[in-house]
């Protein structure tokens, strides 16, 4: 193995390898000096990266000058800083009104050149917008991108871009995958740990401009995170990650009037309920006033919330919302609301029809300041579901799509299952709210109903891990989610080649071949796991390896319904839970009839016999088998393919990576033993192609 190759653990895709010595000596004299106008903390931020990074990609260093050299070099500054440049008067007017009419968080890269001075320019519409410029540079430079190519405006295509942290202050994280807690430990904030800067730095150059640091169960002590005993801590954590530009939200309990000061309620429609948030609030912004706001998970789970007085989600939302407002900050109430106690012999009840039936009905009610956040399917972050049809449901509330990073349902990070692809379906779902051309995409980005706070928030993956996320290629979906944040439109290809030639390698034979293995990985998963898009069959609690019936008789309301007959929940309208009639057409019609719904999602909408054929011309039980066999096949070839490109990579990444790949055959053996035998059991209906089932 390449033993004198290194990776930069701590900097994960931030480690800037040099570039081919052409391309230093061509881009070399363009990018230097470096001028950076201002002195804003995050301009100073923005200089560090910028030198940094040039000096680092280049192999050499760049001079830090207040003037251009009369030949020019690399200008940085805002859109206020360009009006005193003498070489900018030779920008076109329209290109300079572009950029400030995209916002502050916009930037344009632009290369002016006169008979005498050469200026490559990074302009922002604010320093956020310069930062993020810094990173495109050093992302496009350290991506291969031509330099001659690079230029134009950027801007964020959601507003909200958001990463929420399911930790605890005991430094445990809930569905956490990658060590322990980067923000807690012991009951104590770690707002002076160095990792955090690195942490906020990654998330900077990827573009994310949110954060909640706590679990949305909020237990005991984190209910304390909103009090004097720890706003000084998180005012100097707001205070670092304000200077990468994010914003710190905090997730709270809605009964914490009443577990924090002994109210006798925390009614939502209370007047002294409604004034100690309203002083709660008016003290977390005396110490950081640019607080972003509360995340709330409400009557969800055994959380409190607004039910228990008879008040509804509008009402709890707008009573945080209230408080929030004036000081510029909001409240990201979760949809992720079901009951939790459910009858499995009843099979009219139907968990992925609770979102939509608690909130649509509820859109107008709403004050500007709530932000509805709901997951990307019906049920819970599934290696396979249909798009929640809640998202685009509400023309009068601003939504927030919630992606899991954190890999609860699909390896837990020591399985491979990259999500880039996953999340590209649901964001260019087309959800038909307006007509065709009414995608996920177009709800987050707010354009489809006009709302300015929507976005998307991804549940972290990362952790103290040394490779921050347990698997270490589990950073690509960190990585990819940030990207996509930005810009949905981008594709899966393109994002993957960004991660692996800035992380890894520019070797086109690794580059191609890591690829390929991060986007086979998530439709392999699928094959060895819950198939047809039924869900779940696995072990209760931690949610790792199969286990078919696990929660086929328990409260939480996630069944396959599987007999000696056939398998699926029947969700159409007649016979079956009517969930279907809350997409809009085509989607319901073609939900709803067995002939055209989509193989994929069959077992999520219909209840059929073994021997049904799919649209593939196989059966439903020959499927099973087929691909639970070939799914073993493919892991085992995604560890052959990673064996043959690992002499070429860093040792310790290239074994850290094969350790898990050959977990990972274990875990997708026992899962096709144990679904196998399973249906074979049930059924009764032998393979066709007589592979050996145990019986
Ligand atoms: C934070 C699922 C997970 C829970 C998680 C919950 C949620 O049920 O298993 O760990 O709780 O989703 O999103 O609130």
């Amino acid at each position: 193995m390449g033993e004198e190759l290194t990776v930069n653990a701590d900097e994960a895709w931030l480690a800037r390898k040099p570039l081919p010595q052409a391309l230093v000596d061509a881009y070399y004299p363009r990018m230097n000096p470096i001028v950076v106008a201002g002195a804003s903390e995050r301009m100073t931020v923005a200089k560090q990266e910028l030198q940094e990074g040039l000096n680092r990609l280049l192999g050499r260093s760049v001079a830090v000058e207040t003037s251009l050299s009369p030949c020019g070099g690399l200008w940085v500054g805002t859109l206020a800083d360009l009006k005193d440049e003498s070489w900018a008067r030779s920008l076109p007017q329209e290109q300079v009104d572009d950029l400030e009419s995209r916002g502050q968080e916009a930037y344009a890269i632009w290369q002016v050149e006169s008979q005498t001075v050469r200026v490559l320019a990074i302009v922002g519409g604010s320093d956020r917008g310069v930062l993020y410029g810094v990173f495109g540079l050093l992302r496009q430079l350290a991506s291969g991108d031509d330099l001659d190519a690079i230029g134009g405006v950027e801007a964020p295509t959601n507003a909200m871009r958001m990463i929420d942290h399911w930790d605890n202050m005991d430094g445990s994280v809930e569905r956490g995958y990658a060590g322990q807690s980067l923000f807690f430990r012991d009951g104590q904030v770690l707002s002076a740990s160095p990792r955090l800067q690195s942490y906020a730095r990654l998330l900077a150059s990827v573009g994310l401009n949110a954060i909640a640091i706590n679990n949305v169960n909020v237990h005991r002590e984190e209910s304390y995170l909103i009090t004097e005993r720890y706003l000084t801590d998180l005012a100097r954590v707001a205070s670092l990650f304000r200077s990468y530009g994010i914003r710190l939200f905090l997730s709270v309990n809605f009964a914490a009037p009443m577990e924090l000061d002994g109210l006798k309620t925390a009614d939502p429609l209370d007047p002294e309920v409604i004034a100690w948030w309203q002083k709660t609030t008016d003290m977390i912004y005396r110490y950081i006033p640019d607080f972003g706001g509360f995340v709330v998970k409400a009557d969800s789970e055994f959380r409190p919330g607004p039910f228990t007085y008879g008040r509804d989600h509008a009402d709890g939302a707008n009573l945080l919302a209230r408080a929030l407002f004036p000081h510029g900050g909001i409240v990201i109430w979760r949809c992720f609301v079901y009951d939790c106690q459910t009858d499995w012999r009843d099979r009219k009840l139907d968990r992925a029809r609770a979102a939509y039936d608690h909130f649509v009905p509820l859109d107008g009610r709403f004050d500007s300041g709530v932000v509805l956040q709901i997951k990307n399917g019906p049920m819970d972050f599934q290696v396979r579901e249909p798009v929640s049809p809640l998202l685009g449901a509400m023309p009068r509330t601003a939504q927030m799509l919630e992606l899991q990073i954190t890999q609860e349902y699909t390896g837990q990070q020591r399985d491979l299952c990259y999500l880039v692809p996953q999340w590209k379906e649901v964001l260019d779902f087309d959800t038909y709210a307006q007509g065709p051309g009414s995608s996920i995409a177009q709800v987050t980005s707010g354009r489809l109903f006009d709302q300015d706070q929507s976005g998307i928030a991804g549940v972290a993956n990362a952790g103290n891990d040394y490779y921050w996320t347990g698997h270490p290629l589990a950073q690509a979906n960190w990585y990819g989610f940030g990207r996509l944040a930005w810009d949905p439109s981008l594709t899966s290809e393109r994002i993957t080649r960004e991660w692996i030639r800035q992380t890894l390698s520019d070797d086109e034979t690794v580059v191609s071949t890591v690829s390929g293995i991060l986007l086979d990985s998530w439709k392999i998963y699928e094959d060895y796991t819950a198939p047809l898009g039924v869900g779940w069959m696995v072990n209760p609690g931690h949610h790792y390896g199969p286990n078919v019936d696990g929660y086929e008789y328990s409260k939480w309301g996630t069944y396959h319904f599987a007999d000696h007959l056939g398998i699926g929940v029947d969700r159409t309208q007649g016979t079956g839970t009517g969930y279907v009639t809350q997409y809009h057409e085509p989607h319901r019609s073609r939900y709803q009839d067995l002939t055209t719904c989509p193989d994929d999602v069959l077992l999520f909408f219909h209840h059929v016999p073994y021997q049904h054929r799919l649209h593939s011309g196989t059966t439903v039980i020959q499927h099973i088998y087929d691909r639970h066999f070939a799914g073993v096949k493919e892991v085992r070839d995604l560890e052959a393919r990673w064996r043959r490109i690992a002499p070429a990579l860093p040792q310790e990444f290239a074994e850290a990576v094969g350790e898990r790949f050959r977990w990972q055959i274990k875990n997708a053996e026992e899962w096709r033993d144990v679904v196998n035998t399973y249906f074979y059991r049930k059924s009764g209906i032998a393979d066709d192609k007589g592979r050996f089932i145990v019986p």
